[in-house]
């Protein structure tokens, strides 16, 4: 059965490559995201590979995801896939120097966005035995890191709610998967420092971080798997990255 592909965040990195991914193996594919134009650009590039839907979507609007959904043209009506990936960091201050909108965001796209759209979408990929839904986590879901904050800890929301979704799901024919890579090559980082090349020059340069198209390639993996497996969670590093040692600080007072 031809696989039908419902992405958020495929503007860009790892929804992007996602949408080459599937396209390649002839997939039907739901592309979402806020930018309209790289939509229209991408859905140009993959529509001599696969029938593709565009829409504009920003995830936190929970009306906007239903009725984007409940929209959705009958070619396309039936997804067997879902890819939660739309989301972002924003800083890297400590904690007490970080700015509370950055955080409102970061808890409105990871963990409410991620929510709107699983809500919106489970009751379609339950009419489809072998569906997938792959939630994008982060090893910051699992691994404490100064700044981390509000992500790490909206990255442990993805996993626990993955977590979950599997014990409701069981036996209903949908897995689920919480995908938690590490220090990838994508907009991300750039995004997290507010548009500042040399800083994100500082953090990659060297390391042969993960790729977009690694990541494509797992949730591709992820989504093929044989429809009896369910994969719980994958957690994914360049093999230039590790764990640090524990932090032991002099006391200020
Ligand atoms: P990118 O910044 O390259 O892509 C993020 C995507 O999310 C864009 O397509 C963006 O589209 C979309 N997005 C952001 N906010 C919204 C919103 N409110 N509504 C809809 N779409 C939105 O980053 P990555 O590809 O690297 O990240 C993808 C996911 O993977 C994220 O959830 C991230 O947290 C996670 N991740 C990233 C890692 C990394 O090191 N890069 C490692 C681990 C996890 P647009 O702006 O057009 O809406
Ligand atoms: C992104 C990976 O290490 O920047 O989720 O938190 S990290």
């Amino acid at each position: 059965m031809t696989q039908c592909v419902f992405i958020t965040g495929a503007t860009s990195g790892f929804g992007e490559a996602s949408a080459r991914r599937f396209a390649k193996a002839g997939a039907k594919l739901i592309l979402t995201g806020r930018r309209f134009e790289r939509l229209a650009a991408l859905a140009d590039e993959l529509r001599p590979l696969c029938e593709v839907h565009i829409a504009t979507l920003d995830v936190r609007d929970a009306e906007a995801v239903a009725k984007i959904v409940e929209d959705l043209p009958e070619a396309f009506s039936q997804p067997t896939v879902l890819v939660n990936n739309a989301g972002l960091a924003k800083g890297t201050d400590p904690s007490y120097a970080a700015k509370l909108e950055d955080w409102q965001v970061m808890i409105d796209t990871n963990v409410t966005g991620l929510v709107n759209v699983t809500h919106a979408l489970l009751p379609r990929l339950m009419q489809s035995p072998g569906a997938s839904v792959v939630n994008l986590a982060s090893i910051a879901s699992n691994w404490p890191y100064p700044g981390s904050h509000v992500y790490g800890a909206s990255k442990a929301f993805v996993a626990q709610f993955s977590r979950n979704l599997r014990c409701d799901l069981a036996g209903k024919g949908v897995r689920v998967t919480s995908l938690e890579p590490g220090l990838s090559e994508s907009e991300f980082s750039l995004v997290r420092f507010d548009g500042d090349q040399d800083k994100y020059q500082q953090l990659y340069g060297g390391t042969n971080a993960l790729q977009p198209e690694d990541i494509a390639e797992l949730i591709f993996w992820l989504a093929n798997q044989p429809p009896h497996i369910n994969i719980n969670s994958l957690e994914v590093m360049p093999t230039s990255q590790a764990w640090n040692n524990f932090n032991v600080v002099k006391q200020d007072s």
